[in-house]
């Protein structure tokens, strides 16, 4: 079992991932760890606080000369805003956020004590973690990729480039729609015979935890609604040299929450962020008088940062279920369980 836990608020001193049940064998690059948090820092429509943090992962435990030893891989981000202590009461809610419902769930008296933990900032932790899981799945030429489809209505990178030109000098923000499509998926990840062991459930499951992801869909997805069972199922086909295929991908490369071998394609719609420097009616939580929303730095809009968490997250669940089916603890014994794998259903 391929398991991982974070600890970190954003403003603290640093965030901190332990990832347990990585096989040992396996190469780790920091460079690339750092790679990909840097792709989740940019993006279209990103805020302040990137422009301050430099995200870097300092790995403490579970590789030695840069192989991983099968123990628990400890990573760690600092924050060069650490500023936890210092920062005023937050006591205006902010629609959309976590603010008003994690304030009552726990009983606190300031904001501040939702938010720091609720904050996107917690991403960096999944995608170092999926940054690991990554370099595992390249050892079987599994990649996974993401795009932004749509920000505020608009599908084209120049008018979504003007759409937050224009969100910014309104002072307000903008959601969309992200894509995530994983390349080389062996058939037979996941299964039928439990709810919690199909493979969509779980991916479902893990986009939706990302931060104002409102909406999940797989392959035709919503589309499905419209049509007729012969429109819509893909058809399959067999000859010697692909063996079985298919010529569409409307069920997004799962069938019966089992991976069938074809492109898996996600796709995700993230609500416009909640901090809004024009803010919405809300309550003082001291005097329950009408007051405006809470005012913070934050972005415009981290649709395509989304993204690149969905891919962290699609390759640490993807990576779980091929840990599940090529069960072992050595990369090499994988490799050969594997290779016996595709022979056999050939
Ligand atoms: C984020 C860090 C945060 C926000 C954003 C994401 O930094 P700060 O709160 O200091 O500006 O930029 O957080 C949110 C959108 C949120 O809702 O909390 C990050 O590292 O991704």
């Amino acid at each position: 079992m391929l398991r991982f836990l974070t600890a970190g608020e954003s403003h603290g001193e640093a965030l901190l991932a332990i990832l347990e049940g990585m096989p040992s064998g396996l190469k780790i690059e920091k460079d690339f760890i750092d790679q990909e948090l840097s792709r989740r820092q940019k993006g279209l429509g990103r805020g302040k606080r990137m422009q301050i943090e430099e995200d870097k992962v300092k790995i403490i435990s579970g590789i030695k000369n840069g192989i991983t030893i099968g123990s628990p891989i400890g990573v760690l981000i600092g924050n060069k805003d650490f500023s936890i202590d210092k920062l005023p009461k937050v006591i205006f809610p902010r629609p959309g956020h976590a603010d008003l419902a994690g304030l009552l769930k726990y009983g606190f008296k300031d904001i501040r004590d939702v938010l720091e933990r609720a904050s996107a900032r917690e991403t960096a932790c999944q995608v170092a973690i999926g940054a690991l899981c990554k370099l595992f799945l390249k050892e079987f030429n599994i990649f996974i990729e993401s795009k932004v489809l749509e920000i505020g209505g608009e599908n084209k990178k120049e008018r979504i480039i003007k759409k937050i030109e224009e969100a910014k000098e309104k002072r307000d923000t903008l959601g969309g729609i992200f894509e995530v499509t994983a390349r080389g998926v062996p058939v037979g990840l996941g299964s039928y015979v439990h709810w919690d062991r199909r493979l969509d459930a779980r991916l479902a499951g893990v986009i939706i935890s990302i931060p104002g992801v409102k909406a999940v869909e797989f392959g035709l997805g919503f589309g499905y609604a419209k049509k007729f069972g012969s429109e819509v199922h893909d058809a399959i086909y067999y000859n010697k040299i692909r063996g079985y295929f298919r010529r569409t991908n409307n069920a997004g490369g799962i069938e019966g929450g089992v991976s069938n071998g074809q492109d898996i394609v996600i796709r995700a719609c993230m609500k416009p962020i909640s901090t809004l420097l024009n803010p919405l009616d809300s309550v003082n939580i001291l005097t329950k008088k009408p007051a405006k929303a809470q005012i913070e730095r934050s972005d415009i809009c981290a649709v395509e940062s989304a993204g690149v968490i969905a891919e962290s997250k699609v390759a640490f669940v993807l990576t779980d279920a091929f840990l599940e089916k090529f069960s072992a603890d050595n990369l090499e014994d994988i490799k050969n369980s594997f290779k016996y794998y595709l022979k056999r259903i050939k």
